[in-house]
């Protein structure tokens, strides 16, 4: 039996760059799809809680936007979220890619992580692609901001998120770190990510897969409606895109884009929701959507 007074929870913020593996490191820790991946940069558009429900802990992750340099009313946005993620937070995962040199986005977020009153774990991600730059990125951190930043790491960790490697090592520090405290989620939730916005998300995701570079950075997936049966969900979907052109790019020749994004996205929703899914996805041009106030909210970027 579990002594009460034992039982510890608490906030975990993961914050990096654009595409260094915060979502599929959330995945990966949570066993789950809560969060979706791609290897295009911005993927995560949301604050996502994913919730790892343990006998003696219940850890709250946030995963977020990653934070970028550019200035677009998008990318300010992101950054906004990624920002406010840490308010609250008991222990930041800082993750880096060791495939790549660090620059200045990482220069950027050691300057807003060492003034944050949390723990912080460096996660040094991707080491199945080999470990070129770990020291690269090991000393960029030690030595930003004038050589005192060592202590303010409780670890570094090497891990692949990919392919599930020294992720039970990082679930062991992480609750060895959280402090003693109930439950805030009932203790068989994943995520408090609306459906819609998760199923929004998922289509998003297979956009990515299909079209990859090929993908316009600005297009938005609104699900419309959703209706309910005992063992079917009928889910309207529109894809906003800002021209002509690029509708005909998620169209594809004679709808393969489309087609091959919906059944992708039908497979992943049905294994979630252990529903049958009919999908009907439309594809609407909204010229500059990403600077109407209404579609943003109605798209869940609740802070602007
Ligand atoms: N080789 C390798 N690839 C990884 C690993 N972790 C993530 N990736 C890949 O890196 C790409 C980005 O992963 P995401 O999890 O979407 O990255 P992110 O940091 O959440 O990106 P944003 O949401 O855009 O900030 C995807 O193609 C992943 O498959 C890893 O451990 N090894
Ligand atoms: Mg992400």
């Amino acid at each position: 039996m579990t002594d009460k007074k034992q039982f510890k929870s608490g906030f975990v913020a993961i914050i990096g760059r654009p595409n260094v593996g915060k979502s599929t490191l959330l995945n990966a820790m949570l066993r789950n799809k809560v969060s979706i991946v791609s290897n295009i940069p911005q993927t995560t558009r949301h604050q996502i809680k994913g919730i790892l429900n343990l006998e003696d802990a219940q850890i709250v992750f946030l995963d977020t936007p990653g934070m970028h340099n550019f200035k677009d009313p998008l990318t300010a946005h992101l950054n906004t979220i990624a920002s406010r993620s840490l308010e609250g937070i008991d222990l930041i995962l800082y993750v880096v890619d060791v495939a790549r040199l660090p620059g200045k986005e990482e220069k950027k977020l050691i300057n807003i992580l060492i003034k944050q009153n949390a723990k912080i774990v460096m996660v040094l991600n991707k080491m199945d692609r080999g470990a070129k730059f770990i020291n690269n990125h090991i000393s960029f951190w030690k030595n930003e901001d004038g050589e005192s930043n060592e202590d303010l790491l409780l670890y570094y960790l090497p891990v692949s998120a990919k392919q599930e490697k020294n992720i039970d090592e990082l679930k062991t520090i992480i609750k060895n770190n959280m402090p003693l405290g109930e439950s805030f989620y009932d203790k068989d939730t994943l995520t408090d990510f609306p459906q819609n916005f998760r199923i929004a998300d998922i289509v998003r995701e297979k956009l990515f897969l299909v079209l990859s570079q090929e993908l316009p950075h600005s297009i938005a997936v609104e699900v419309n409606t959703i209706e309910k049966k005992k063992n079917s969900m009928y889910i309207k979907i529109i894809i906003y895109v800002q021209r002509q052109s690029q509708k005909k790019i998620i169209i594809g020749k004679k709808g393969s884009v489309l087609k091959e994004v919906g059944i992708a996205s039908r497979a992943d929703i049905e294994s979630i929701y252990k529903k049958k899914v009919f999908l009907d996805i439309g594809v609407t041009v909204l010229s500059d959507w990403q600077r109407k106030p209404r579609i943003l909210k109605e798209l869940g970027y609740w802070w602007v």
